[in-house]
């Protein structure tokens, strides 16, 4: 595919995210949309935000647990880029109406101490974070009925939008990382539970897999990012006036309000 063609294409993906107005599927008018030329688009799509003023905060894995594998009906891990503007702080409130039809899955947040470039294990990958916290991915796909191919979502950023990390950070070895009971609420009802090892049989896994997917094509994570492991659970969608927690065992809580 050509440049000019995947800057087309990151423009489509990057205005209906900016207009919160949806789309068809890319790959229904691109069938020369494969894996790699879809990441070429994200990355494109990444490059406009940069030119507006937002920064790279870090990196997110997606469709690491079964759960989030059978609702979306696409079986392959994929990586997507956080964005300073995808920042929620911990208890504020998000606005529905900059996003079309928002879903909220419970995370586990990695920061990172170091570098990690690939190809690692999981326990080097490791010995590069800072701290873990407790966390809850908004995502909003840009296509029609929340519906993709994995070249699709992958040039859609993974339907990334907005996150929020809890307020405490602990130390991975403190914790029993591959095994932490997980709760998610919406307005005081608890709609998901889950555990840590849904997330690519463990978190430290699916952080290894990023690295090592990154330095296929010669990338890596850096010291100070952000590294959300994926959903534990399915996603739920939101509505005006939700409250929404996440409690992990061991590591905290985050929230966040609909408004
Ligand atoms: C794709 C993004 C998946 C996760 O944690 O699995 C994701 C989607 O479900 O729209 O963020
Ligand atoms: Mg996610």
């Amino acid at each position: 595919m050509t440049i000019e063609r995947i800057e087309e294409l990151a423009a489509i993906v990057d205005d209906a995210a900016m207009n919160v107005t949806e789309i068809g599927m890319l790959t229904a008018d691109e069938p020369e949309l494969d894996i790699e030329a879809a990441y070429a688009v994200q990355e494109a799509s990444i490059e406009r935000r940069l030119a507006r003023g937002e920064r790279l905060v870090g990196m997110k894995m997606g469709l690491t647990s079964r759960a989030k594998m059978e609702q979306m009906g696409v079986h392959e891990p994929i990586y997507g880029r956080l964005t300073s503007s995808m920042i929620v702080n911990d208890g504020a409130r998000v606005r529905l109406a900059e996003m079309l039809h928002a879903r909220v899955e419970p995370e586990v947040a990695f920061i990172l101490a170091d570098d990690i470039e690939g190809p690692v294990t999981p326990a080097q990958a490791l010995a590069s974070v800072a701290g873990v916290c407790a966390a809850l991915e908004i995502i909003d796909s840009r296509y029609r009925d929340f519906k993709f191919t994995l070249p699709d979502v992958i040039a859609d950023n993974t339907s990334a939008i907005r996150f929020v990390l809890g307020s405490t950070l602990m130390p991975a070895e403190a914790v029993n990382l591959g095994n932490l009971g997980i709760v998610m609420e919406i307005n005081g009802r608890i709609i998901e539970t889950g555990s840590s090892s849904a997330i690519y049989d463990h978190p430290a896994r699916s952080l290894a897999e990023l690295a090592n997917m990154l330095a296929r094509t010669g990338g890596r994570l850096e010291a100070g990012q952000i590294v959300l492991s994926g959903g534990a659970t399915a996603a739920h969608p939101l509505n005006a006036g939700d409250r929404v927690r996440v409690t992990i065992d061991e590591i905290g809580s985050a929230e966040f309000r609909c408004e």
